[in-house]
């Protein structure tokens, strides 16, 4: 089908910026954490611009939002597309919003050129990407997949000890968990749309990335107590530092990302909480929370447990005591080649540039490849910066994804 889409870029800028000013800080600055205020009036700014566009609007027991338009065949499993709306504390305004407002746009323009689906197109705006609340990523997704069980997610707490069903109750999710759990074959396709969070693209002045694997993600809490004490006069010999031996882990952890000789692993101490965090008392207690990828699974689960034996060590060297916990340690997704070779047609139909490439952040694709074929594409996005309040991406850019979108989901859903 030959699609000439007209963009209504100014319009899509205007409604990321519009979502951006809903946020826990002040703009430019986004945070929106999920089951937040921010989040709650987000996600109702979002569900608006869908029903104005004729899209019927549900919400699982855990808030993952489905946007349908009906295709002319609904016993078909539809094509979907969509991302996050939950941003980190001090993010950007592009990180998974342009995967959800730039999909609803590929919908609109589809609309706007009389596109008719066979298979029903939804927008999915997943709950809670990222890990901030309860420490782990992608939970909404996880739960569909049946990756992350009903009774496991009882027990994930946040910060003020606040778990799963207070939380989701009080933002007026209901209904059992077990039925946010999707029987395989609820959806046919699924494509996400994400800036690249990295450099690659921009460098090579490229205008879309077809993403054929995702990145492994492992995160790992690290408890380590010593015995604190007065800073002036406890001496130095016989204490036992709890931060001090935190800070031997952390440069264990780099060494051992750095050990693989694989430029393809990462390792990270993103939280280091401190108690009892005051300057003139030695640290009794710090909890670490790591996070270590790669794309090849047993690379990565190697740093794992380098960083593991450290703990022993340190322990064993500094008479403190260390604990560790899994919090998920995932494999890597490949991406369907029948998706890619759909994008790739779009890209030349569009006439944008285009390579194929891995993804090192992790997305809600990476949960969905458990119950339907997905593929990701990938826009640039200014210094490969992300996760910041700078991130930046052009209105070309994120026109040209849109574009091949568009193309991509008129394919698979015909
Ligand atoms: O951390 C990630 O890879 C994603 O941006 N949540
Ligand atoms: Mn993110
Ligand atoms: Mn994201």
């Amino acid at each position: 089908m030959e699609l000439r889409p007209t963009l209504s870029i100014d319009r899509l800028i205007a409604e990321l910026s519009a979502l951006a000013q809903i946020s826990a800080a002040e703009p430019p600055v986004v945070t929106r954490i999920v089951f937040s205020e921010a989040d709650l009036r987000a996600r109702a700014y979002v569900k608006g611009l869908c029903k104005e566009t004729g899209l019927e609007v549900k919400e699982d027991a855990v808030g993952n939002t489905f946007a349908r338009w009906q295709g002319s065949e609904p016993g078909l499993a539809p094509v979907a597309t969509g991302s996050h709306i939950d941003a980190i504390p001090n993010a950007g305004l592009y990180d998974g919003c342009v995967g959800v407002l730039g999909g609803l746009e590929a919908i609109r323009v589809l609309q706007q050129l009389g596109f008719k689906p066979r298979r029903s197109i939804e927008l999915v705006i997943f709950t809670a990407e990222e890990p901030t609340r309860f420490g782990i990523g992608c939970l909404g997704s996880r739960m569909m997949a049946g990756v992350l069980s009903p009774t496991r997610a009882l027990t994930l707490i946040d910060k003020e000890d606040r778990g799963l069903e207070e939380l989701r109750s009080n933002a007026g999710f209901r209904g059992s968990l077990e039925s946010v759990i999707l029987a395989p074959g609820r959806f046919h396709q699924f494509v996400e749309l994400h800036i690249e969070q990295g450099p690659l693209l921009e460098q090579e002045g490229i205008d879309v990335g077809l993403v054929t694997h995702i990145a492994a993600p492992a995160s790992m809490r690290i408890l380590i107590e010593g015995e604190g004490g007065h800073a002036g006069g406890k001496l130095m010999p016989g204490r036992k530092d709890a931060l001090v031996a935190a800070a031997v882990l952390v440069l264990a952890l780099e060494a051992a990302a750095k050990s693989t000789g694989a430029v393809d692993t990462v390792g990270t101490v993103g939280v280091c909480e401190v108690f009892p965090g005051a300057v003139n008392s030695i640290p009794s207690c710090v909890r670490l929370e790591t996070d270590i990828r790669d794309i090849d699974a047993a690379r990565r689960d190697a740093v794992i447990d380098k960083l593991k034996t450290a703990c022993e060590e340190v322990a064993e060297g500094r008479g403190v005591s260390i604990s560790t916990e899994m919090v998920n340690a995932d494999p890597p997704a490949a991406c369907d080649p029948a998706i890619l070779d759909a994008m790739e047609q779009a890209a030349k139909a569009a006439g944008k540039s285009y390579k194929r490439m891995v993804s090192r952040a992790y997305h809600d694709s990476l949960f969905m490849a458990r119950i339907a074929p997905v593929a990701m594409l990938f826009i640039p996005c200014r210094g490969g910066v992300s996760h910041r309040p700078d991130e930046y991406a052009s209105p070309e850019w994120i026109g040209g994804g849109v574009h091949v979108l568009a193309r991509t989901l008129a394919m698979l859903a015909s």
